[in-house]
């Protein structure tokens, strides 16, 4: 088998036959069954290094009376208690700053990251030498797939701090033998600096966040640049829902000229490309013998069949430091197992992650999520490119009211175009999601971009739930 081992080791001379699109065809093609098979045998000797290795996992284990020895099949495997990301914070707490699910010595840390949320006690990633050398590994054999070839250039357009997409995509370019350049974003007047740059390098590969991409095309053309002279020829998109919604996807790829693909789970699960698209392939393929996903029943968490929706729990095959067993993530996807275009085995997310169960919220008794909302506007003519999702409570029903922006020609024909729009938004509303908008055009611009993951839903239902309190209600 290509270097399929457990603890990994890499060799980093290693390149597929230039004419292949697989990096390694067994791993890619072989019999979903087979794979399965050796997935097992994977999990028993992951779960048995973390067990000698961390007071963490001792813990958990022993209080579930699990031993890596009783997993026989994958279904036994479904058994095994889930980790949460509070567990891995209070972990940090009690153990700092890493944890006692650190399964290497601390002097064997090579990079630290941390989660790049701002709210709560972040949570550090202490990464060993030999878990970077394999994050590269597994990324550049991921690109590879999405079509990038060695002396690419590759431009990573998101913040190179708290964030591991931009060091993922880093670091996965420098393996493949691409020209890496790590350009950032977040600083003020970057975008037009990006723009510049852009046009300078003309590179394949462009790494962003979906909104990002959006957002550089909008600053490009007020440049007056043609986001198409950059030569793009594919993005590559990680951090938030964008990549796998048809209108979305479709809107960037024409803008650009490029291919998207979608990738990214979660920064505890890098390699994060374990969920992506190639190059031939829409959705996201689950690179199984990377990080073996489940997708499963938020509850119970066992497996739901294939074809049903269900929260991905994910664990780590390669990663030795801080390797995630079980860790479940709270988002909702469905998933398939069908022959892909590409030819590789795997399961996939036909519609990519559709979002956190969390942020998903109920009108009248339907279940809608913010990336449904930006998927309609997204399929409008007219839409002006950004929007913020109100959710008020008036009575005792929750109401829904969507703020859109409605683009220069539209505002240039006049009022009775803004308001067709907006009825022709509200229409699609209620045809596709069962639930009444209320929808309010608002000028070209109104809100502000993001260069990062966007943020869209005002939630008034929390001021009116604190308001009732005080009152004593
Ligand atoms: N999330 C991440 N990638 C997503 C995608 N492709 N589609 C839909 N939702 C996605 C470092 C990588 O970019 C992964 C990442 O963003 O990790 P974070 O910062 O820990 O955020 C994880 C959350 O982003 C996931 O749980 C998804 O909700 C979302």
């Amino acid at each position: 088998m290509e270097e399929w081992n457990f603890p990994p080791n890499y060799n980093n001379d290693y390149f597929p036959d230039p004419n292949s699109p697989y990096w390694f065809r067994d791993r890619e093609t072989m019999a979903p069954e087979k794979r399965d098979e050796l997935i097992v045998a994977r999990i028993r000797e992951v779960m048995a290094y973390a067990y000698d290795h961390s007071p963490f996992y001792q813990r958990k284990w022993d209080e579930a009376g699990i031993k890596a020895s009783d997993i026989r099949s994958l279904a036994d495997f479904e058994a095994v208690p889930v980790v949460t990301k509070q567990e891995l914070r209070d972990s940090q707490a009690k153990n700092p700053p890493f944890g006692d699910y650190l399964c290497c010595p601390e002097s064997d840390i090579h990079h630290i990251h941390g989660t790049s949320g701002t709210t709560g006690r972040p949570t550090a990633f202490g990464i060993s030498r030999r878990d970077w050398d394999t994050i590269a590994n597994n990324h550049a054999r991921i690109m590879w797939g999405m079509g990038l070839r060695p002396g690419d250039t590759v431009f990573v357009a998101a913040i190179l701090s708290l964030y591991m997409g931009s060091w993922g995509a880093l670091i996965g370019a420098e393996r493949l033998g691409c020209k890496a350049f790590p350009f950032g974003a977040g600083a003020p007047g970057m975008t037009a600096r990006a723009v510049t740059w852009l046009g300078m390098m003309k590179p394949a590969g462009l790494y962003s966040t979906p909104s990002y991409a959006l957002r550089l095309a909008e600053v490009a053309r007020e440049e007056g640049v043609n986001p198409r002279e950059f030569g793009i020829k594919v993005l590559f998109f990680s951090g938030e829902p964008g990549g796998s919604i048809p209108s979305i996807r479709d809107k960037i790829q024409d803008i650009y000229g490029a291919k998207v693909v979608d990738c990214g789970t979660m920064a505890e699960l890098t390699p994060w490309m374990h969920a992506s698209g190639s190059a031939d392939t829409e959705g996201m393929l689950l690179w199984q013998d990377i990080v073996y996903t489940e997708v499963a029943d938020p509850n119970t968490h066992r497996r739901v069949p294939y074809g049903e929706q269900g929260t991905p729990i994910y664990t780590h095959l390669e990663r030795t430091s801080q390797p995630m067993i079980r860790m479940i993530s709270g988002d909702l996807t469905h998933w398939v197992m069908e022959d892909n275009p590409c030819g590789r085995t795997y399961p996939r997310l036909p519609k990519g992650i559709y979002g956190r169960i969390d942020d998903m919220f109920q009108i009248r008794g339907e279940n809608v999520y913010p990336s449904a909302i930006a998927e309609i506007l997204e399929g409008l003519a007219g839409y002006g490119g950004e929007h913020r999702i109100i959710i008020s409570r008036s009575g005792s029903m929750d109401e829904l009211a969507v703020q859109a922006e409605f683009d220069q020609k539209v505002a240039d024909k006049g009022p009775d175009a803004v308001r067709e729009l907006g009825e022709r938004a509200e229409a699609e509303f209620s045809r596709v999601l069962g639930v009444r908008a209320r929808v309010e055009m608002v000028e070209p611009d109104t809100f502000p971009r993001t260069d990062f993951k966007a943020q869209r839903v005002v939630d008034d239902r929390d001021l009116y739930q604190s308001l009732h309190q005080k009152r004593g209600g």
